[in-house]
């Protein structure tokens, strides 16, 4: 992957506008997810993956029963870019 400068804060700021629920935290955009049972959880996640794999950009991951808490950034870029941004909208369009 070549370098990418990382997005300017007032882009990210913009763009959550559109990503109801994801919030900026450093140098990642964060969303829990409650999926309402732990089996709906683990699906949830598969489904996430098949995304990210496509996208080859992969979110950090935490499941605590039935909430999962996604986190991107773009570690090649060591910020935010719209890779992240675009996978949070994959994501929300699941
Ligand atoms: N995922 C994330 N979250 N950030 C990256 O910078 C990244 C990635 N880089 N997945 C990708 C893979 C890179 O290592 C490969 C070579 O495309």
């Amino acid at each position: 992957m070549e370098a990418m400068p990382p997005l300017a804060d007032a882009e990210i700021t913009e763009a959550l506008e559109a990503l109801s629920g994801w919030a900026r935290d450093g140098d990642e955009i964060v969303k829990e997810f409650d999926c309402g049972t732990f089996a709906a959880a683990i699906a949830f996640v598969v489904r996430v993956g098949f995304l990210a794999e496509k996208a080859d950009h992969h979110p950090d991951i935490d499941i605590r029963w039935k909430r999962v808490r996604i986190a991107l950034t773009t570690h090649d870029a060591n910020g935010l870019t719209n890779r992240d941004l675009d996978l949070a909208a994959e994501i929300e369009a699941l």
